[in-house]
């Protein structure tokens, strides 16, 4: 007797649900309604996190009211800080974008769009404890006021004023005193980087907690679950951030593995607590970051939390986003802007108006024009050929430099005088 026929095999593809000239249809986001979202204690056990895992923890409602068991304690001195820390955020992305457009500098990367993240993160996190962040959290800094502008854009410039001596791409900061950990452009080793740090403050017994980034096309990175395992098993005081801004350059976040279930779910698969956020909703950022650091810091183990946003920009200034995805998305993105939503609450609270809200975005497109000036008199790698002197690819690797490298030193320099002098 046959066998019975069956139809040939095939496989699945994600496919996005817009593409240029064809609106997105945004239904698979799992939106629920501002307020409804439990919140459980912050030693609640990882495995009954499932549901957190799989709905969208939201405060502001579309009326700007906050609500709901997450609305987190805030005066409107710290949310005004935190709208400001957005706005410059924003001021700051713009003008450096013009800034690569006029040759100079010669690559930037927006967080258009994913501003509250980072924001509201750097307000919920303690001194001392350290992020490991990807190009994309620079608000992490820009929520600072002790990191001068000047100096993140001499970075960008790779002028005589980096403090990281022309050694990094542009975007890839590093600052030891604001916990912000050098970025790696190799994607996902910031997960492993974080919960190692995170291992070690535990095994010293300090105090500090760790905070890991990633992107959602990067947790296809293998790293990402190793990182998991460890964290899950020594119950590292890690916060293990996702953001799941939709897209991985031109890959839509289904190809990671978002469409069937959720970034957060895998946490909870690994025995991590986990939660789902909405990452444009600035007093939910607050909430979930507060929740999660409050557990790594009462030894109560890692958080996974996955944001939902949307990278309104390009990736960076190489890509051209309206090749694959359809001009108008950001506008029909059902989370909205982060920065138009705190400034209505803040405005139904009768904390804000709009004439401040125009004053404060003039006063900080003013702050980054007069520090672009300032930087561009330092020179720049494409201002006016600024070449960092050779030695410093030799020094910074040890504390004294040993003699096989000051044998290279001395050969470099040699050849570099030969070179530069037998131009003529
Ligand atoms: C290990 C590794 N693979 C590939 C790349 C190239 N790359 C740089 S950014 C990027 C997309 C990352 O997307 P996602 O993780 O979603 O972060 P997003 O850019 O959206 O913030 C890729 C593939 C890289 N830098 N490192
Ligand atoms: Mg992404």
């Amino acid at each position: 007797m046959n066998a019975p026929t069956t139809a040939p095999l095939q496989l699945h593809v994600p496919e996005p649900s817009g593409r240029p000239g064809h609106e997105t249809d945004f239904s698979y986001l799992r939106v629920a309604p501002a307020g409804q979202v439990r919140r459980p204690p912050v030693d609640v056990l990882p495995g009954k996190t499932s549901d957190l895992a799989h709905t969208l923890i939201r405060v502001l409602d579309p009326e700007g009211r906050a609500v709901g068991a997450w609305v987190p304690e805030a005066d409107a001195a710290l949310l005004r800080r935190g709208l400001r820390a957005m706005m410059r955020t924003r001021a700051f992305d713009a003008r450096m974008l013009i800034a690569q457009r006029q040759k100079k500098i010669s690559f930037y990367m927006q967080s258009l769009g994913e501003e509250a993240i980072a924001c509201a993160h750097a307000l919920a996190i303690e001194p001392g404890d350290m992020c490991f962040p990807t190009y994309r959290q620079q608000g992490l800094l820009l929520a600072r006021d002790d990191i001068p502008l000047v100096e993140l854009i001499c970075q960008l410039m790779s002028n005589a004023r980096d403090p990281l001596r022309g050694r990094q791409l542009p975007v890839m900061y590093s600052y030891k005193r604001a916990g912000f950990f050098s970025i790696s452009g190799n994607l996902a080793t910031q997960f492993i980087q974080a919960v190692g740090w995170a291992m070690a403050s535990a095994i010293k017994g300090d105090t500090r907690v760790a905070s890991a980034w990633i992107g959602d096309g990067s947790t296809a990175e293998a790293d990402f679950h190793t990182a998991l395992t460890f964290a899950h098993v020594y119950r590292a005081p890690v916060i293990l951030n996702v953001v799941n801004n939709q897209w991985a350059i031109s890959t839509f976040q289904a190809i990671a593995g978002g469409e069937a279930t959720t970034f957060a779910a895998r946490g909870v698969g690994c025995g991590i607590a986990s939660l789902r956020v909405d990452g444009n909703d600035f007093l939910a950022v607050l909430a979930a970051s507060r929740w999660a650091a409050e557990r790594a810091r009462r030894n109560l183990g890692p958080t996974l939390i996955e944001w939902v946003t949307y990278r309104a920009g390009p990736h960076s200034t190489s890509d051209d986003p309206a090749r694959y995805r359809p001009a108008d998305d950001w506008k029909r993105f059902p989370l909205g802007d982060p920065i138009e939503r705190l400034k209505q609450h803040l405005i139904t609270i009768g904390a804000w108006s709009d004439a401040e809200h125009e004053a404060a975005k003039s006063a900080l497109e003013a702050e980054v024009s007069a520090a672009l000036k300032e930087a561009e008199r330092y020179g720049g790698a494409l201002i006016d050929n600024h070449v960092p002197p050779i030695e410093s690819m030799f020094e910074d690797v040890y504390k004294d430099m040993p003699a096989h490298l000051q044998q290279q030193l001395a050969q470099a320099r040699a050849e570099w005088q030969r070179a530069t002098a037998g131009g003529s």
